[in-house]
């Protein structure tokens, strides 16, 4: 297998996408070669037919998209510990694959997206900034100056209840549900630091996540020092 990631300077896999996909692929006990681009080396994967990471080849089967990534892991792997927990929990995950991307990876855009440029190679900088302000009608300075922290962690809210009830997001076990969430607080942790407040319940979710499969998220160059 092997499995193509956004790698900026410093070795920095920012892609909140890419990290779903990292830990799906470890949940089913799967460590694929992993194949490094820039913002620049759309040629690289555009075997894929589209221009977006991550991109996971499987034997002769190109997957790209997360959420498809790890319904071809689910469905090709039955008998490796399930992502999903069956068709409901995979219909439930689905719901929340979309709650994350339009509540909370959107407030963390405007947060994320300035620290993310200072970590694109200058090459790739022009581009970056177009597609950005293509995207938002924003400068990455106007950008820069909109993160709001407070918007970020108001958006957590239904993760704090449920993890005031249960250790992960699936319940007592980490799944996709947790992936999907956690994806997001890598992309901060590597590209801008630490994101919650002290005494914040998600926390400790955090930290057992970067604890899970031999530490692989918690390993990642980061901005954040442990
Ligand atoms: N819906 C896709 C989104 C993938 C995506 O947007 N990937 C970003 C990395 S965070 C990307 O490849 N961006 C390249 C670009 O902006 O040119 C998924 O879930 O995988």
């Amino acid at each position: 297998m092997q499995l193509y990631e956004l790698v900026l300077n410093h070795g920095r896999s920012v892609s909140p996408f890419v990290w779903r996909a990292k830990m799906a692929l470890a949940h089913k006990g799967f460590a694929p070669e992993t194949v490094a681009i820039g913002y620049g080396d759309k040629a690289t994967i555009a075997f894929s037919g589209q221009d977006r990471v991550p991109v996971l080849v499987d034997g002769g089967t190109v997957v790209s998209d997360s959420w498809r990534i790890a319904c071809h892991l689910e469905d090709l792997y039955p008998d490796r510990p399930s992502l999903f927990g069956g068709d409901g929990g995979r219909a439930l995950a689905r719901v929340f694959n979309h709650w994350c991307d339009s509540q909370f990876l959107s407030s963390l855009f405007m947060l994320c997206c300035a620290p993310t440029f200072d970590l694109t190679p200058e090459a790739d900088q022009p581009y970056y900034r177009e597609s950005r302000f293509q995207w938002t009608g924003m400068t990455i300075e106007q950008i820069r100056e909109k993160g709001n922290l407070k918007q970020v962690r108001a958006a957590l809210q239904p993760m704090r209840l449920a993890l005031a009830e249960q250790p992960f997001l699936a319940g007592a076990a980490p799944a996709y549900a947790d992936y999907c969430a956690f994806g997001g607080f890598m992309w901060a942790r590597i590209s801008t630091g630490p994101i919650l407040e002290e005494g914040d319940i998600v926390e400790g979710w955090r930290q057992r996540m970067l604890d899970l499969f031999d530490g692989l998220a918690r390993k990642a160059p980061s901005a954040e020092i442990d």
